[in-house]
């Protein structure tokens, strides 16, 4: 058999590598011996394999300290034969891991099937071309967001699963009301319980663009949740949950409190055990309601209007109805702010003291749903002579606005179109160019590592998935889906960031359910926040200061690298629905 023989040959080599390894750790004085198993070279790819048209790389990961380099790779039949070989790029230091890499590009793989990749002095790697290869993937992230739903017995299989939780609800005094409020579910934002109007906007927003969009992918998944087999899709039918939950949070003049949360995090319980009174939060001061969350509010009913008519056309009319009145009052209150939490409270803020770009969100998305006037002259009054496109994040969503405004079936005016174009295009170059660079082929730069990087990651993929919209070009998607590879599991730990998916998934979110469940692994389907350097958190602070793709753990108690957040699955769900479009 040929490709043992290739095997015996590749551990004869890095057999001779672990020697020169130990010579070369005794000459620069630092004493650990390696073992020839220890030498070899990890390749770090998707775990959950390629599509058939895609780009196919790996990168070739060396210990730390050592000195080899592949010259060659090849990729093997798992049923026998060689289908390819070639030349993996020069070993180099790769600023963002600190590892020494190497890449091996096998796009030319693309007839489906079961392969195995074999890089000289490496371990080999199983894997797999499919034309449906992501769509667990893609279904367990979407499922992700059931297993987050609040206020219903929710039951994903497997023992994930839990009684109706958090039913009694009150107003805050920081709301300017009294009384009892009644829970209307909505999905706990993360790994605490917490809902959070500015944080539900941009995800539920995220994922009704994925539909408007890929709706031709997404209308097939069969999520297996109550509503199942309704008259509703899928996949609709769990975005309207959160969408009741929002709706639910709008007061009588148009306004929309910040958020739904008891006043401080409980412990690491089940949701049913919480057992913290949970409040509904303004802003302590009038007008209580705050204008980002408003905003933000107004553009994601929008967005459902359009998308419930053909569904659900009274829920699409009510979506509507309450944008109109949320846009009215968001427009006359752009002073109230919410930038840190009222006294006595101290669950998340999503501070912001910038609403422009959440009213111009509001804007443009009721133009592009009503084609009335005045939303896109107050939305064309805000445009900068000199436009920057940036990536969206719950903090800034300008990309949506303009987005919005060009892909809108009705048309906007083409030199503004043009313009937002060229500004997206000019970014999404910018990444593209970063992720040849990278050595594990993402487009995050060194700024890019913050709370919630691998959202960031996600976010990118978006902007690069809207550039395709703008400029069909293999480039733009290609980089998005190798944002999508590092995820799941092309990065320095070899680890898949999302629960129960690929080989190597991470174990241990900072997830309150998969803590208290006493289930050995976490619930499925949910995007770890992944790497950056915060300072506040102490078991973050135990993880020694290295390359910034190096600054995670998989510790449960680490919440600023390891918790798993809503608005960081929506940008995951928009790029695979994306690749497989
Ligand atoms: O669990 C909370 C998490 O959802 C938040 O992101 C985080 C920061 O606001 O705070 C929580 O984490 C706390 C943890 O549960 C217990 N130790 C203190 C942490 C910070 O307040
Ligand atoms: O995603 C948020 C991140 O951008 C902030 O830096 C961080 C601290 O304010 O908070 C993150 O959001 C958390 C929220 O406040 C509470 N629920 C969990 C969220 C994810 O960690
Ligand atoms: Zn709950």
């Amino acid at each position: 058999m040929r490709s043992g023989v290739r095997r015996r040959e590749f551990l004869k080599m890095s057999g001779a590598a672990a020697l020169a390894g130990v010579a070369a750790s005794a000459m620069t004085g630092c004493a650990f011996p390696v073992s020839a198993e220890e030498w070899r070279a990890q390749a770090r790819m998707s775990q959950v394999g390629f599509l058939p048209g895609s780009d196919k790389a790996a990168t070739v990961q060396w210990p730390q300290g050592s000195r080899e380099a592949a010259r060659v790779f090849a990729v093997h039949r798992m049923s026998g034969g060689k289908v390819m070989e070639g030349a993996p790029t020069m070993a180099r230091a790769d600023a963002i891991s600190g590892d020494r890499v190497q890449v091996a590009d096998f796009s030319a793989v693309r007839e489906p099937g079961k392969y195995r990749l074999e890089v000289e002095h490496g371990h080999p790697v199983e894997f797999a071309v499919e034309e449906d290869g992501y769509r667990h993937a893609l279904w367990s992230a979407v499922r992700g967001y059931y297993g987050q739903r609040c206020g219903c017995h929710v039951d994903l299989g497997g023992g994930y699963a839990h009684p109706p939780c958090h039913l009694h609800d009150a107003f805050d005094a920081s709301s300017g009301r009294a009384g009892k409020f009644v829970n209307h579910g909505g999905w706990h934002d993360a790994g605490d319980y917490g809902r959070y109007v500015v944080n539900s906007g941009i995800s539920t927003g995220t994922l009704l663009w994925a539909w408007e969009l890929y709706g031709g992918v997404l209308h097939s998944l069969r999520l297996q949740i109550p509503e199942s087999g309704g008259a509703v899709p899928d996949f609709l039918a769990e975005v309207r949950w959160n969408l009741n939950w929002m709706l639910s949070m709008q007061d009588t003049d148009g306004g929309v409190w910040q958020k739904l949360t008891s006043r401080e995090f409980c412990g690491f319980v089940m949701p049913q055990d919480d057992p913290l009174e949970i409040y509904v939060i303004g802003s302590g001061e009038p007008p209580y309601k705050v204008a980002t969350a408003t905003a933000d509010f107004a553009a994601v009913m929008a967005i459902a209007a359009r998308v419930y008519r053909a569904h659900d056309a009274k829920f699409a009319e009510r979506c509507l109805q309450a944008a109109e009145r949320a846009w009215t009052w968001a427009m006359a209150h752009p002073d109230a702010l919410f930038v840190k939490n009222p006294k006595g409270v101290s669950t998340g803020t999503y501070g912001d003291a910038h609403d422009g770009d959440e009213l111009n969100w509001a804007s443009a998305e009721l133009w592009r749903t009503t084609g009335e006037a005045r939303y896109e002259e107050a939305l064309l009054k805000k445009m900068p002579g000199m436009l920057k496109i940036g990536v969206p994040d719950w903090g800034n969503v300008a990309s949506m606005a303009w987005w919005t405004y060009v892909l809108a079936e009705r048309g906007g005016r083409p030199r503004v179109v043009e313009q937002i174009q060229q500004a997206t295009l000019a970014t999404a170059d910018a990444l593209v160019a970063r992720s040849g660079e990278n050595g594990y082929g993402q487009t995050l730069a060194v700024a890019d590592y913050v709370w919630g990087s691998n959202g960031v990651a996600g976010n990118q993929g978006l902007l690069l998935m809207i550039a395709d919209q703008f400029h069909r070009q293999g480039k733009y998607r290609d980089a998005a889906v190798a944002n999508v590879g590092y995820l799941l599991g092309r990065n320095c730990f070899g680890v898949s960031w999302v629960t129960q998916v690929g080989t190597n998934p991470f174990q241990h979110p900072h997830h309150r359910p998969s803590v208290a469940d006493g289930i050995a692994a976490p619930w499925p389907g949910l995007l770890s926040g992944g790497p950056n350097r915060h300072p506040g958190d102490p078991t973050a602070k135990q993880v020694p200061q290295q390359a910034p793709m190096r600054m995670w753990v998989d510790k449960w108690q680490a919440y600023s690298m390891n918790e798993i957040a809503i608005n960081w699955n929506a940008p995951l769900v928009f790029v695979l629905a994306g690749a497989l479009a």
